[in-house]
């Protein structure tokens, strides 16, 4: 498509019509073409890294990418890209890291192999664990940066054709807190607002989430709001003061693993100051303790032990400054949008602290307005098209069904065209327990698609230990810590070397198109999983597959009338996007779930229905405060949390790549506070060791860096990809008791000058 350079053509056009007729603007200056730009034909297409998912146009010229581009049209983005994106081209223009053939291990060794070779013994090695040790005997790791059609064919095959329900992937350790705080709270996951709402709030809350350097265009949005709106202000809930701090009103640096107090302090203040809606609260909300149901007044009972007063001994907050923060965000009148990420998520009570935020929108009604909206982000570009949408994890199926419901799995199994009662009808291993039993030598093949495991599962020492263990295949563009362990790797195509669909953090279902062919011999990962499953005898229920389209078509049967409605794959290549569901009464989409006007399964009449429940109430839960796996102690002293920067993708395999960004970040290091680094005679640059109870690492220290932790606080990066240096050696893999999600963000550690 050319769009842009039409749309160039035009405004020039049009510039200088207004000129010539002396308009008294001064005719704008067309932006100095890079010559490298110059003959490109552009593609529409959407960015490969988070899950914003901003519009990007790709150039190409001769079958080569020569550039990138924000897509104006866009309006996630309307032509702003970050760093990573602005870049996105280099990743493509490199041979560098890149896997251009199959290659298989022989004599301990990785070399390269035919495709018909390589596929063969995937597909004969898999089929052999299955005849003989059962279905359960196989696993998938698949990824939320997957496409939505290639993570719908391995969850078809695995769970629909083998008959096991052993399918995770990455969003395990990044989403699956939200996904059950949506269902706990609501019922359905996914939030009900939008991007959108953005312009509309007068006071952000954002917890637990590095957003400047994480969702940098939401940032921007955010920024543009502050500036531009009146009276904007923003909360910044955090244990480490970061980018966000620049445009906080108030700054709530609570301990680490604390935000459970806290977010219970602030129920506590708006009941206590009357600032909750009791009308909202009684046509559409119901609350409960555990399983049990309880009343308003039990619950406002509960939250007397989190009083600003009390929990400022747990959180090291000032009550006022706590006090504050209720008040902005439970004012009449004025509209929050709260913003959280893995602060909340990665944690053993990730799912409670979901809860919990919903709780402060639920009490006053401060939800599914423009505007008023608890706003979940999602990390990756496709956790919630490919992952939680597709239901590519142990538990679930597409579109919000469930593994262990006998008749979703009927539903599922009519449209796959496969024997229902093959079906397992128990939850498979979640990602810990599914490397677990990879280490005991109960998962005899295991497939990795689109992530790497080897450098980001936490307690690493024992998950490469499991990976040694199984018949290990990899599917994946650049080598990684997990290929240097697997016995075949299969070169994968990369970004726009293939097409097919993201679905990004507000429910956008975007189009991404092929616009080079892939390098060396890569291929698709929609053709490798169709080729391994048409070589383990499962051709006829893949072999009407002859385009995304139609796997897109029979995926939309599924989603039909469950509220995860799509539209034509066609209309996705021409749109910018559409937020589902999707129908006849919405056929541009929809921006607010559960909102009469907005959502077409809201009856007339009704406002809003939270339709998730049964009743069609919300769930507002009284949670308790709980602290984290592992608290520091005298061997340990330090709470030692991880996370991300800016400029780089999580084991940086594409990032790495790009040499403007590692020239400008290509150092990886602890973050200190600045007094205990003094206490320890540490300076920035100095090597320090740090060890938990699962592994020991020797970094580079840095103090007064982007990210300031509080005292007693360390904070590692997780990018860097140095074997020696992995963070997950050090970080551990409790996880929480519902959403089976990891403590990445707080353990304890040791820290030593070298
Ligand atoms: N540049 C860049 N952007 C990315 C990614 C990337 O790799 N690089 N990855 C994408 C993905 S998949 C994800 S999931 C997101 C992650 O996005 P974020 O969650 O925003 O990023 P993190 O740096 O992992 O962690 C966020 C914050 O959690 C805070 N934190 C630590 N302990 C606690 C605690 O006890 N409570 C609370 N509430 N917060 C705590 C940390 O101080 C940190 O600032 O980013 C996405 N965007
Ligand atoms: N310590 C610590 N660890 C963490 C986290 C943390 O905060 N702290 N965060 C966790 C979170 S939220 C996440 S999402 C995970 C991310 O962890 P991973 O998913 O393991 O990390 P990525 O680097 O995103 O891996 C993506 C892989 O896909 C490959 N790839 C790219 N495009 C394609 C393609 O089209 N096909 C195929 N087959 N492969 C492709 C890349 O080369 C790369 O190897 O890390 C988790 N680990
Ligand atoms: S904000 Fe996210 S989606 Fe947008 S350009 Fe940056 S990495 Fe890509
Ligand atoms: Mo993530």
């Amino acid at each position: 498509m050319e769009l842009s350079r039409r749309a160039f053509v035009k405004a020039s056009a049009l510039a200088a019509a207004l000129a010539a007729a002396g308009c008294g603007t001064p005719a704008p200056v067309a932006p100095k073409q890079d010559p490298a730009l110059e003959g490109a034909t552009w593609h529409k297409t959407v960015c490969r890294y988070c899950g914003v998912g901003c519009g990007v146009m790709v150039g190409t010229r001769d079958g080569k990418v020569v550039g990138v581009k924000g897509d104006t049209e866009n309006p996630v983005n309307k032509g702003l890209l970050c760093v990573k994106g602005y870049y996105l081209h280099r990743i493509m223009q490199t041979e560098e890291g890149r896997i251009l053939r199959p290659l298989i291990r022989k004599d301990g060794k990785l070399v390269e192999a035919s495709w018909d070779e390589a596929l063969d013994l995937v597909a004969s090695k898999f089929r052999e664990a299955i005849d003989q040790y059962g279905p359960d005997s196989v696993g998938f790791y698949g990824s939320g940066q997957t496409l939505v059609e290639e993570s719908y064919v391995a969850n078809k095959l695995f769970k629909g054709c083998i008959g096991t329900n052993n399918i995770e992937g990455n969003p395990r350790t990044c989403m699956a807190s939200a996904v059950a705080g949506f269902a706990s709270t609501f019922g359905k996951d996914e939030p009900m607002g939008s991007l959108d709402d953005i312009e509309h709030a007068d006071t952000f809350f954002i917890i637990g989430s590095n957003t400047a350097e994480a969702h940098p265009i939401v940032y921007n949005r955010v920024t543009t709001r502050k500036q531009t709106g009146q009276d904007v202000k923003v909360i910044l809930a955090d244990p480490r003061k970061h980018r966000v701090a620049d445009i906080a009103d108030i700054f709530l640096p609570f301990k680490p693993g604390t935000d459970l107090a806290l977010l219970n302090a602030l129920a506590q203040v708006i009941v206590a100051e009357n600032l909750h809606d009791p009308d909202f609260i009684a046509r559409h909300t119901k609350f409960m303790q555990g399983d049990e149901e309880i009343s308003f007044e039990q619950y406002a009972a509960f939250l007397q032990d989190y009083t600003p007063e009390k929990v400022a001994g747990i959180t090291g907050l000032d009550p006022e400054q706590i006090r504050a923060a209720a008040r902005l965000i439970g004012a009449r009148g004025r509209k929050t949008m709260s913003m959280w990420c893995m602060g909340i998520n990665q944690r053993t009570v990730g799912t409670w602290l979901n809860n919990a935020i919903y709780n402060l929108h639920l009490l006053t009604g401060k939800i599914c307005q423009p505007g008023n909206s608890p706003f979940s982000l999602t990390g990756q570009p496709s956790a919630c098209g490919s992952v939680r949408e597709v239901g590519a994890l142990s538990h679930l199926l597409p579109c919000g069904r469930s593994v262990t419901n006998e008749e979703h799995r009927k539903q599922v199994a009519a449209v796959w065209g496969v024997d229902h009662t093959k079906m397992s009808p128990n939850a498979g291993l979640h990602t810990i327990a599914l490397f677990k039993a990879a280490g005991e030598g109960k998962i005899k093949a295991l497939m990795i698609c689109c992530t790497n495991p080897g450098h980001s599962l936490p307690n690493l020492n024992s998950v490469r230990d499991s990976l040694q263990k199984t018949f290990l295949v990899c599917l994946d563009a650049f080598h990684n810590r997990t290929t240097e362990l697997a016995d075949v790797v299969l070169p994968s195509a990369l970004w726009c070397e293939k097409e097919g669909m993201y679905g990004n953090t507000e429910r956008r279902t975007q189009h991404l198109a092929k616009a080079v062919e892939p390098k060396g011999e890569s291929k698709p990962d929609l053709w490798i999983l169709l080729e391994i499953a048409r070589r383990m005898g499962y051709g006829e229920y893949f072999a009407h597959y002859t385009s995304n389209e139609v796997i897109w078509e029979e995926y939309r049967k599924l989603a039909q009338g469950t509220g995860y409605d799509f539209a034509p794959y066609e209309r996705y290549k021409q749109e910018r996007g559409l937020r589902w569901p999707i129908t006849d009464k919405t056929p541009n989409g929809c921006a607010i779930r559960y909102a009469e006007g907005y959502d077409p399964y809201v009856p007339a009449g009704e406002g809003i229905r939270f339709y998730g429940k049964p009743d069609g109430k919300a769930v507002i839960y009284a949670r308790p405060h709980q602290d984290p796996a592992e608290m520091p102690d005298a061997e340990y002293p330090f709470y030692l949390s991880t996370g991300r920067i800016l400029e780089h993708w999580h084991t940086i395999t594409m990032t790495k790549r790009v040499p403007e960004i590692m020239k400008g970040a290509g150092e990886f290091y602890c973050e200190l506070h600045e007094e205990d680094a003094a206490a320890m005679g540490i300076a920035t640059g100095d090597l320090v060791r740090l060890t938990t109870r699962r592994g020991s690492i020797v970094t580079k220290a840095r103090v007064k860096g982007r990210g300031v932790p509080q005292r007693g606080m360390a904070m590692l990066l997780m990018h860097d990809d140095d074997p020696e240096r992995l963070t997950n050696f050090l970080t551990n893999d409790a996880v929480d008791a519902t959403s089976k999600q990891m403590e990445y963000k707080i353990c304890a550690v040791r820290i030593e000058k070298v």
